[in-house]
């Protein structure tokens, strides 16, 4: 009922934004002016552009996805080697400033510490300065197409913009509802140092070479093309620019390429590609063009649906929706919110192409922050969260593709830094795939950028079940695990083996010298046994090197427990100096609550209430990362209501949350400044929030909010074992519909929070014992120590039903209810 009074509300309402009625849309009364954050992102994974929609000056501001400073490079520091007895001395004794002057000496790159990703330049159309009305601006996320319009003296504009997905170009139509009404100068423009203009017929060429940075000579060359077909009119050059007069309608496509082919070779030809590019397209219809883009587009992401039921807020503008949205009901925001992290991710993450960066594609600085590289103590995988669960598995093919050529360059540093076998990276990566440690010991001598990434080949080959996969990335994860086996020394005190040295990213306790420099944080001890027990299973799936996972078994057993601390939390450090007043952004010891599962409501119950302490004690509002994770860990601790508070911190306008984070009027989520990850964070706690299914089950509906509790419906999910959910529909925080596609078999373990029933009047098989289906085995870490200072509460778990329902490949089931 409630929906149909919304539709009708519509109906009647809004006729003048007609536009906006789907939910699937970003839309603006006003234009961007000179503020990037309002511009609106569209990306073919390949090439990204931020579309103004200003009227006077239309800004298409241009990324490629290979144009980064610098050129082929490494940045190891050989004296880690001889260094590594004493920092490790240093460290077992407390020296820690001790400890981190060396290695800061010792460790730390005195190359490059990353290159940066940089902008093409800008395609600007500038119009007479006219006075217009009916202003209205959209980013419509179902068809991945940018659209303005606008009034002058009685004339509609119409202008649309996107980055074929089918093409690999960029293309911009802009008309008008009378003939002879359009015209304008187009130009490029750029800020790099080396670029050449050049204009022939109706296309403008900017070509140009990335900036040298941090010792290293840029050698990217880029070239960029765009190309005018314009119906009516004339067409003339006039400096830089070419002059469009009194044309009907104009269709722009823009190419770009550069010489980059990958991290070893840049002898691309630039020149030739784009111009093959835009040969192909040029000749195209737009009508057809576009119509195969959006289903190129669709493809994707049409798979998942989400609806959380119709808002009256909807008729608002996205940038009012944003202001209001903490402090009013906005389910259907949500839902917006939700897919745009998806439409993001299938605009900045292609086969074949760059993973997403730290902004994704989308860059306008020549100096972005952090170079907007890829930071792999957090950032870069929390962009591919979504990848998997949200039925986009092809999406995280260029990190998978990332991963294993950092395998490749990572041989050298874990040989010549470590003496280690294997492959191992820091903190932070670029294009060129350096795994030296940067930045400073604070932040680079963090070992496990490696061993937390390879976990993304063994995700993908959960979800998918691709064995042939899995055997082509072997060596990647034996790789990593070797690293380990070879790295690891052993803790004097308790006997232990701990990653030393190491840091638990970022964090410098006080009762640590305010040094960072640490042995055995409990991040780095989850990720080393996430390593092994992935190499352990892994082999078994292959039935190869049972030699090896057994020698690995061996030195699991001798990582050092999780511990719970006298303020009741969990352990950061080996010793337990957490301060419950810290609200450190980073709470990196629970990544083994999320992205991994040591940490269980069913399994750890007080790993789990120390788990819950520890967030209470870090607090909410941060970075926009940070509270990214966070909506994923109160997820995972079954918390609707906690997570939706964090969605509506986050879901915030940039400046309104005291010393945090937010979002921008385009949506971008703000650290600040604009970083993708939280984007993608959100969507994914979204997810979990909805369905999980990493604890040995698929779990459907764990953290529900009262918010959103009344209605919802959500298809096309992926969890674990290949099961894809059909359809999940709940009412009042009951499932009321469900069916799930078996994609691979096996058994199905579903966990519910009511009855189901296998038909109207025949009962599931209630679960027990562990879940036979391979999927979902679940490796046990050993028994936390607990502190006796502390006094630590188990927490009441929300009454849920297991069932089994056992499968066949290729099959669909659909529960019933009593
Ligand atoms: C890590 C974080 C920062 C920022 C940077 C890109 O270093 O600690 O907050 O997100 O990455």
């Amino acid at each position: 009922m409630k929906n149909h009074l919304f539709n009708l509300l519509f109906f009647f309402g809004i006729s003048i934004f007609a536009q906006a009625q789907s939910d699937l849309k970003l839309w603006y009364k006003t234009p961007s002016g000179e503020v990037w954050e309002n511009a609106l992102p569209i990306g073919n994974g390949f090439q990204g552009a931020m579309v103004y929609g200003n009227v006077g000056k239309e800004i298409l501001q241009l990324n490629e996805s290979t144009v980064w400073s610098g050129s082929p490079n490494r940045n190891d520091n050989p004296k880690a080697k001889e260094a590594l007895d004493q920092i490790r001395r240093f460290l077992f004794q407390g020296e820690y400033q001790k400890a981190e002057k060396l290695i800061n000496e010792a460790i730390i790159t005195k190359k490059s510490h990353g290159q940066m990703f940089q902008p093409v330049g800008n395609l600007e159309l500038n119009f007479p300065d006219q006075k217009y009305s009916d202003y209205y601006r959209e980013l419509d996320i179902e068809n991945a197409v940018a659209k303005t319009v606008y009034k002058v003296n009685g004339v509609t504009f119409t202008r649309e913009a996107f980055a074929s997905f089918a093409d690999r170009v960029l293309v911009i139509k802009l008309s008008a509802d009378q003939p002879g009404q359009l015209s304008f100068a187009a130009g490029f423009t750029s800020e790099h140092k080396k670029q050449k203009n050049i204009i022939n017929n109706n296309e403008i060429s900017l070509w140009g070479k990335t900036s040298d940075h941090e010792g290293i000579e840029g050698k990217v060359q880029f070239n960029a093309l765009a190309k005018l077909r314009v119906d009516g009119g004339s067409i003339s050059t006039v400096d830089n620019t070419l002059k469009v007069d009194k044309a009907n309608s104009v269709v722009i496509m823009i190419s770009m390429a550069s010489n980059f082919i990958n991290y070893n070779d840049i002898s691309g030809d630039e020149n030739k590609l784009a111009k093959l590019y835009l040969g192909k397209a040029f000749v195209k219809n737009y009508d057809k063009m576009k119509a195969a883009h959006i289903s190129a587009y669709q493809k994707y992401f049409k798979r998942v649906k989400l609806d959380l039921g119709a808002t009256k807020e909807a008729k608002l503008p996205t940038d009012e929706r944003l202001s209001n949205f903490r402090n009013v009901s906005d389910p259907s925001f949500v839902t917006l919110y939700y897919q745009y992290g998806r439409y993001l991710l299938i605009s900045s993450s292609q086969p074949g192409g760059q993973a997403a960066n730290l902004q994704g594609i989308w860059n306008h600085s020549m100096v972005p922050a952090w170079d907007s590289k890829y930071t792999i103590n957090i950032n870069a995988e929390m962009n591919y969260w979504p990848a998997e669960k949200t039925n986009l598995s092809e999406m995280h093919e260029p990190l998978l593709k990332m991963i294993q050529e950092l395998s490749e360059t990572g041989q050298e540093t874990a040989k010549v830094m470590y003496g280690a076998r294997g492959w191992m990276a820091h903190h932070n990566t670029d294009i060129w795939r350096i795994n030296g440690a940067v930045d400073g010991a604070t932040w680079g001598v963090w070992n496990a950028g490696g061993g937390w990434l390879s976990q993304h080949i063994w995700e993908h080959y959960l979800y998918t079940g691709d064995a042939a996969y899995l055997k082509s990335a072997y060596e990647i994860l034996k790789g990593a695990a070797a690293f380990y086996a070879d790295f690891l020394a052993e803790d004097p005190a308790n006997g232990w083996l701990v990653v030393a040295p190491g840091n638990s990213p970022e964090n410098t306790p006080a009762a640590h010298q305010n040094s960072a420099m640490t042995a055995g944080s409990t991040m780095d001890n989850q990720i080393v046994f996430d390593v092994f027990s992935t190499l352990i299973k892994a082999s078994e799936v292959l039935q190869k090197d049972a030699a090896f996972a057994d020698s690995l078994r061996i030195l699991r057993k001798k990582l050092p427990p999780m511990q719970i601390g006298r303020y009741n939390q969990l352990q950061e450090w080996l010793d337990d100096v957490d301060d419950p007043k810290d609200n450190h952004r980073h709470i990196s010891h629970l990544y083994g609550l999320y992205p991994s599962n040591q940490i269980s409501a069913y399994r750890t119950p007080e790993l789990f209430a120390a788990a819950k302490n520890t967030l209470l004690q870090r607090g909410d509002v941060s970075t926009g990362w940070s509270m990214g994770w966070k909506i994923n860990w109160w997820a995972k601790m079954q918390d609707g209501n906690h997570a939706y508070s964090l969605i509506q911190n986050q879901l915030t306008p940039l400046g309104v949350n005291h010393e945090g984070g937010g979002t921008y009027n385009n949506l971008f989520d703000a650290h600040p400044p604009f970083q993708i990850d939280g984007n993608f964070g959100c969507t994914s706690g979204i997810t979990e929030m909805l369905m999980q299914s990493s604890d040995g089950a698929i779990h459907l509906l764990p953290a529900l909010p009262d918010a959103l509790k009344e209605y919802g419906q959500i298809s096309g999910l992926k969890a674990r074992g290949g099961f894809e959910i059909k359809d999940l529909k709940w009412k009042n925080g009951k499932i009321i519909a469900l069916t799930i596609y078996s994609n691979l078999g096996g058994n199905l373990r579903l966990r519910t929070p009511n009855e189901l029933m296998l038909k109207k009047s025949k009962k599931l098989k209630i679960a027990s014992g562990e879940n036979p289906n391979l999927f979902f085995a679940v490796e046990q870490t050993e028994k936390p120590i607990i502190s006796k200072e502390s006094n630590l509460q188990l927490l009441d778990i929300n009454t849920s039903y297991l069932y089994d329902r056992m499968t066949e490949k290729g099959k669909t089931y659909t529960f019933y209810f009593q």
